[in-house]
């Protein structure tokens, strides 16, 4: 019975030193981590928080350690670093905020949270720093480079940011790459793009982009230009037409750089004159030449020449204009009743065969001509004929044809050549 009492007794003691040790342990509670510390990631020079949650930290204090720098930031409410963009804050809970304001590279790394118990407890978080991708300009390609064709030539581009971009280069107009012996692709991945025995096709904008994942990405456009000397590409190198008609003949050129083009008819260069028009429309390394012969006559059959030249070289096309005979058309068209054509009917004194009215074909005429009137300077009093007179300014063979003319009308036709030629000499 005795001993029975005892053993319960014995127990109870235990008991409650068991239930004394539970609750002592719950008033004076050890401090803890709450929850780990985040992976932050954040973008150079923006602003980050790391957080520390600490349960129980009772009279103990909480310290900030960049591990990778070994060095201590913040111990409790304290700034101790030197470097300005740390503080820290406290939510009076159980939150102990790192701040860094305006991070930089040197910031990356890991930062651990320090609680100076005994031994002390810490646990460790990581900061990530993202660079948005650069071009570096002084390891890339410069922003036009040129090539003979047939030449090999690498593009570079290099760039730098974290993590570490991939370039890819693309064609500004969309047109695919050419890489390794024929292989075409619309994206290259690399640094370096090696166009090899590049051809004029290639030639244009060149873009390499540069991506990391962290925005913006960032692009450098190289202009590649292709050099070679000019090519000529004549369509009809046998043109028939008949007298009294206009005539366009076309040579078509490749070259680059530019090239100058003209045209030449038994060695003499043809400027644009009333009786020669020119045109030319480039496009790129393209261009097209037109040449238009008006009111043929028999002095302008025979070799006329398209040349094309640049710096590194020139090159001709020859197309030959022989006339045929006016196609016979039903009687319909009226017949051209122009000063110009009265005037060479007389002097070759052959009867012209009707002409088809179409605007194309009808002679130009010196005299009043409302196609031209936006272009024609307005000189002196009317004439004799009763007629205003105009020429289109620049118009050398204008004043020749008109100086043909009636006496009365000569010195008009002297004075407006005259006032004509000063007047484009004062534009200029
Ligand atoms: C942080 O990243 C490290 C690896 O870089 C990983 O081991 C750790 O679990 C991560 N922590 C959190 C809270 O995600
Ligand atoms: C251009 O590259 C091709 C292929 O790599 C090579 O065969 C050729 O000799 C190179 N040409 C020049 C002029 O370097
Ligand atoms: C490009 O050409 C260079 C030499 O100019 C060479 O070192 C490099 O390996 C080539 N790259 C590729 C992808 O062929
Ligand atoms: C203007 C002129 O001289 N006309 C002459 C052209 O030639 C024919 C004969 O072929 C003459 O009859 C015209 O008088």
């Amino acid at each position: 019975m005795v001993l029975k009492r005892k053993q319960h007794n014995r127990y109870l003691a235990i008991g409650i030193v068991y239930i004394a040790t539970i609750i002592s342990q719950a008033m004076t509670d050890d401090p803890r981590f709450a929850e780990p510390i985040p992976n932050v990631t954040v973008a150079l020079g923006r602003d980050a928080s790391l957080p520390c949650v600490v349960d129980n930290l009772g009279t103990y204090k909480v310290a900030w350690i960049h591990i990778d720098r070994q060095m201590i930031l913040t111990i409790h409410r304290h700034v101790i670093s030197r470097v300005p963009r740390f503080s820290v804050t406290h939510d009076n809970a159980k939150t102990w905020l790192l701040h860094v304001s305006s991070v930089q590279k040197e910031d990356r790394g890991y930062y651990m949270c320090q609680v100076n118990t005994n031994p002390m407890i810490s646990q460790v978080g990581y900061l990530q720093v993202v660079v948005p991708p650069n071009i570096i300009d002084t390891e890339s390609t410069q922003s036009t480079v040129a090539v003979r064709e047939n030449q090999n030539i690498s593009l570079t581009c290099k760039a730098d940011g974290f993590p570490t971009p991939k370039i890819m280069w693309r064609r500004e107009d969309g047109q695919q790459i050419s890489v390794e012996r024929r292989k075409k692709v619309s994206v290259y991945n690399g640094e370096q793009l090696n166009l090899t025995r590049i051809s004029r096709t290639e030639m244009g904008a060149y873009l390499c982009i540069a991506t990391n994942g962290v925005p913006p990405s960032v692009s450098k456009r190289i202009i590649v230009d292709v050099e070679f000397s000019p090519m000529i590409w004549v369509p009809n190198q046998l043109v028939g037409a008949p007298a009294g008609t206009d005539v366009t003949i076309d040579c078509h050129t490749e070259a680059y750089p530019r090239a100058i083009s003209y045209w030449v008819y038994e060695n003499v260069m043809l400027l644009p004159t009333k009786k020669y028009g020119t045109d030319t429309t480039e496009n790129s390394y393209r261009a097209h030449m037109k040449l238009t012969v008006r009111n043929l006559q028999t002095g302008d059959f025979g070799n006329y020449r398209c040349i094309s030249k640049n710096s590194l070289g020139e090159t001709e096309g020859s197309i030959r204009l022989y006339e045929i005979p006016m196609p016979s058309t039903p009687p319909r068209a009226t017949e051209m009743k122009s000063n110009s054509n009265k005037e060479n009917s007389a002097k070759r004194n052959i009867s012209r065969p009707l002409v088809q009215e179409s605007p194309k074909d009808r002679p130009k005429v010196v005299m009043v001509s409302s196609s031209e009137k936006d272009s024609v300077v307005k000189v002196g009093p009317p004439v004799d004929s009763g007629m205003e007179l105009y020429t289109p300014p620049n118009s050398q063979s204008g004043c020749v044809s008109m100086a043909r003319w009636a006496l009365p009308q000569f010195a008009a036709v002297i004075l407006h050549c005259f006032l004509s030629g000063t007047l484009s000499f004062a534009q200029n």
